[in-house]
């Protein structure tokens, strides 16, 4: 049997989905930059790749090399080709403008350019998030800066979502909003080839992923929930439950979406006028869709990730997603 290579996929959905052909290209020229980035995490210290620079990003966190150089790969990727109105990343505090000597396309690409950055030097899974957005016609000028605002919708209005995982395997997950897909590369050939078709979250699971050294500062909805996951068989919940946590957003959703689970990142008190850590745009929005798509469910403990209205582009949030049930049960005692 023919393998079903990336872009045979996008080809077909073309073809029966009307999937437009420049988003089609958008996705093909971020899973190329995906694969430069795999090859330079792979690398390690032969690369010399490893290890801080001396910068900082918006949020007051030390850029690693690699945060920075993966950045500089998606950037320089996409800006010539024509797809895109503007992007903007986790590394940098404005909105990155396409250069005015090349064409500008109908749609804004956020990204995550290197999740799980405490992991990168201990040779655990990173990975790389984004989400597409249509740039809104009223933002839209082949002449005018783009501003913040262009970026600032409902994940709702994503009309892509994805995430690379670059762990014992590269893969590429995608949802272009029918189902989600994964891709694992195929080194030899050079390709991400179709090797998950049908991926479903089950909708109960007994393992959670939380930061349980946080556990002081959690408000109280997600101290009772938490404690009860610990209490197991003699617990309200009557079931032992088993716990996971990489540290990489993007090694603990892959396991979401093979085995299910839940995966926490609650708002707490060591930062109070944060709403959480991660974040709204290139973190929990595509998450949440992809998580969404593929059966599970998503919110911030009070309401649907994908419905919450963007106020700035680096927002934070709260994030409870994975297998529907422990989701809702988690989201309904915040609302008790
Ligand atoms: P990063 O984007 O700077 O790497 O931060 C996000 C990461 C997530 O991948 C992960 O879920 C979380 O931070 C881990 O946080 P902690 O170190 O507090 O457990
Ligand atoms: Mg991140």
């Amino acid at each position: 049997m023919s393998r079903v290579t990336l872009s045979r996929y996008l080809i077909e959905q073309t073809r029966s989905n009307n999937t437009p052909a420049d988003l089609r290209f958008l996705i093909e020229v971020v899973a190329r930059a995906c694969k430069e980035i795999s090859h330079a995490v792979s690398k390690g210290a032969l690369g010399g790749v490893l290890g801080s620079m001396d910068t900082e990003n918006v949020q007051g966190e030390v850029q690693k090399k690699l945060d920075v150089l993966s950045n500089e790969i998606l950037l320089e990727a996409n800006e010539w080709g024509g797809h895109l109105a503007g992007m903007a990343s986790e590394e940098m505090d404005n909105a990155y403008q396409i250069p005015g000597k090349y064409p500008k396309g109908a749609y804004l690409l956020v990204f995550d350019p290197l999740d799980g950055s405490s992991n990168i030097d201990v040779n655990v899974s990173v990975g790389t998030i984004f989400s597409v957005l249509r740039c809104p016609n009223e933002c839209f000028s082949q002449n005018d800066a783009l501003g913040e605002e262009a970026f600032l919708q409902p994940g709702t209005r994503q009309v892509a979502a994805g995430y690379a995982i670059y762990g014992p395997q590269t893969m590429l997950m995608l949802t272009l909003g029918d189902g989600v897909k994964g891709f694992t590369l195929d080194r030899e050939l050079g390709s991400f080839v179709l090797t998950h078709d049908s991926i479903r979250v089950p909708e109960s699971t007994a393992e959670f992923a939380i930061n349980m050294s946080n556990e002081r500062h959690w408000e109280a909805p997600v101290k009772r929930y938490v404690g009860e996951l610990l209490a197991g068989k003699e617990g309200p919940l009557g079931k032992n439950y088993n716990m996971r946590w990489i540290a990489s957003m993007v090694a603990d959703v892959h396991r979401i979406l093979t085995r299910g689970g839940i995966f926490m990142y609650p708002r707490d008190g060591r930062e109070p006028e944060k709403p959480g850590k991660l974040r709204l745009m290139y973190e929990a929005n595509p998450m949440s869709f992809i998580i969404e798509q593929a059966g599970g469910a998503a919110t911030n403990g009070h309401q649907r990730i994908l419905d919450i209205q963007p106020e700035s582009l680096h927002q934070r949030v709260a994030v409870f997603l994975g297998s529907k049930e422990e989701v809702e049960r988690a989201t309904r005692y915040h609302q008790e």
